[in-house]
């Protein structure tokens, strides 16, 4: 039976931060009340805060009753923003994580909880995202027996195992400290990713000795000299040298900023790797100018980039020598073997490397009048293939500020904004990886915007992917957060859509969408809600929502059939034919 407080009771979940300020550690009375029994929820909460978390986005149920009591005590110092599906619970942390860098948690009940939010943390392991999933289970010692408990499901632990590289069963309040911890530094240590807790309806509010654990120390990362002065080496000699970043760089693009000046090296970003290397700078490049110069280079540079696309599709061969570095081992050779493998974090490896490469480094010609020319070039191509598209993402542009955040979906208008929304700053551009799951964009984006209330994240999505976490408009309203959402309305899964017409003979099906009105739908739940048609009605709109950020604000722009990205995005070998 679920509890439900008494309705005197004081609701702990706004976002204003009330009672003293957060602090990383707990104050020196607190740290005495250490020594006193906690409950293991107690502690997990505490050491969360001790780690600096200050939000826990989730959705309440029976096995976390005593989760959510422990939250209630420390709620001065950790908000609860509660959500209304638990895909919208993880996928705001995974928003908090990718926006600012940091770990973010959600909190959900066992079995189908758990399952509703396992989109978002299939993306967090996708978008090596420090998200932490606190996850109920049945009572700890019917575990694994099949007894039909609610919402017990087959081999829980076994599942998550599947999603994420570290899970821990919680079983007293002795180890729920250390546990936190230990899942705190595995999410940020070598490939940075989520990790999962589970802990039982019962040792949740288990009274006991516990401990409340700082940040744990990381292992010492050893920079390998002698494969610093390789890749020196090779990258310094090189001719037509290239950097290919992915989500890996960004959080040096300082160093790749450097790197490209010294070496006159364009930089080629797509979907995560956007906003490393500044677009207005003209060595930075997007997808199909950045394959004609994968077909050119001697010598490139991968920073925290899977490769899948170059290796795949545009081809390999001797010619082309690839430094890669990486904050996982592994990934270094799962494709090809590279000239020169680099393991460790991207920022301290970089800048070893520019400390090096001076002393081997050629001169080269200035390459920015080059690269400004053939990415006109490649603009004008795009501007003529995908003009709708365009106009819409010059219009979000010329309205967001600098460092104000977009975040994409899986869209016609997401697909342009990979290849040619003009990105200023590093983790300004929030794209889902390899997941790509179709309705992630609008509960990531509020979480974003929720980490980062300094500034203005807007979440561009269509008719189709608004509506799988469009219930969370309630989430927006309730903890005032001023995201402001365009909704491109083709009343189809456009892409699908077209897919059929264009290569399936025009044979539709489960493609065409019976959609509410959003202006209504929108209003009805108090948020700013207009619609806007055209790329100047929208920039109107986005203006006039972007300077009332006192609620959210959905903008319905609606739209006809776009035509196709994908010549810009599967685009056949260049090397090794
Ligand atoms: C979770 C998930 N389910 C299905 C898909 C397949 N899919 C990709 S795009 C798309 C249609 C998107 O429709 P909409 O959001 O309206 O955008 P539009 O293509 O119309 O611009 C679908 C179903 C996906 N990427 N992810
Ligand atoms: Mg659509």
């Amino acid at each position: 039976m679920k509890k439900n407080r008494p309705a005197k009771a004081k609701s702990r979940s706004s976002p204003r931060r009330r009672g003293p300020r957060l602090d990383s550690r707990l104050r020196g009375n607190e740290r005495k009340a250490l020594a006193q029994p906690m409950t293991a929820a107690e502690a997990v909460v505490a050491t969360l805060i001790a780690h600096r978390l200050d939000t826990v986005y989730a959705l309440p149920g029976v096995q976390n009753d005593f989760l959510f009591e422990a939250l209630f005590k420390f709620s001065d110092r950790l908000r609860t923003i509660h959500t209304r599906h638990e895909q919208g619970a993880a996928y705001m942390a995974l928003g908090a994580a990718l926006a600012t860098g940091k770990p973010a948690a959600y909190a959900v009940v066992p079995g189908p909880g758990f399952l509703n939010s396992a989109a978002a943390l299939l993306t967090a392991y996708a978008t090596n995202a420090p998200v932490l999933a606190l996850i109920g289970q049945i009572p700890d010692a019917d575990i694994g027996k099949a007894l039909g408990h609610l919402h017990e499901i087959r081999d829980q632990t076994g599942i998550i195992k599947r999603l994420v590289d570290h899970c821990a069963l919680i079983r007293s309040p002795k180890a729920a400290g250390p546990a936190t911890a230990q899942a705190l530094r595995a999410m940020q240590t070598g490939r940075p990713g989520p990790a999962a807790l589970e802990c039982a309806i019962d040792v949740w509010g288990k009274l006991g000795p516990a401990t409340v654990p700082g940040p744990l120390a990381k292992p010492a990362v050893k920079i390998d000299v002698s494969a610093i002065r390789r890749a020196a080496k090779r990258l310094g000699a090189a001719k037509r040298p290239l950097i290919v970043c992915g989500g890996g760089a960004q959080d040096a693009a300082d160093e790749v900023t450097a790197l490209s000046a010294l070496l006159q090296a364009p930089v080629l970003g797509f979907r995560r790797g956007r906003g490393v290397l500044d677009s207005r700078d003209p060595l930075s490049v997007t997808l199909p100018l950045g394959r004609e110069l994968w077909g050119e280079a001697d010598v490139v540079l991968a920073v925290g980039t899977r490769l899948l696309m170059q290796y795949r599709q545009w081809g390999i061969d001797r010619d082309l020598a690839v430094i890669r570095v990486d904050a996982d081992p592994e990934e270094h050779a799962r494709l090809h073997k590279p000239a020169v493998a680099l393991t460790g974090d991207a920022k301290p490896l970089l800048n070893a490397l520019l400390a090096e490469l001076p002393a081997h480094s050629i001169k080269r010609p200035p390459r920015q009048a080059e690269m400004a020319e053939r990415q006109a070039a490649w603009r004008a191509r795009m501007a003529e293939k995908l003009a709708p598209q365009l106009a819409f993402l010059d219009a979000i542009r010329a309205e967001l500020p600098e460092d104000g955040i977009l975040v994409d979906e899986v869209t016609q208008i997401g697909f342009a904004a990979r290849l040619a929304f003009p990105v200023y700053k590093p983790r300004t551009f929030l794209s889902p990886g390899f997941q790509d799951p179709l309705g992630w964009g609008f509960a990531t984006a509020l979480g974003a915007q929720h980490a980062r209330p300094d500034v203005p994240v807007v979440a561009i999505s269509g008719d189709g992917g608004f509506l799988f976490t469009a219930t969370e408009m309630a989430t927006a309203i309730r903890h005032r957060i001023p995201l402001v959402t365009i909704v491109f309305n083709d009343g189809a899964f456009g892409n699908v859509r077209r897919i059929q017409q264009e290569r399936f003979g025009n044979r539709l099906i489960g493609s065409d969408l019976a959609n509410p009105d959003f202006v209504t739908f929108g209003k009805s739940f108090g948020a700013e809600a207009v619609r806007a048609k055209g790329p100047a009605e929208l920039r109107g709109a986005l203006r006039q929502a972007l300077a009332n950020r006192e609620a959210p604000t959905l903008i319905e722009v609606p739209v006809g059939p776009m035509p196709s990205p994908w010549e810009f995005i599967f685009m056949p070998k260049i090397r090794g034919i």
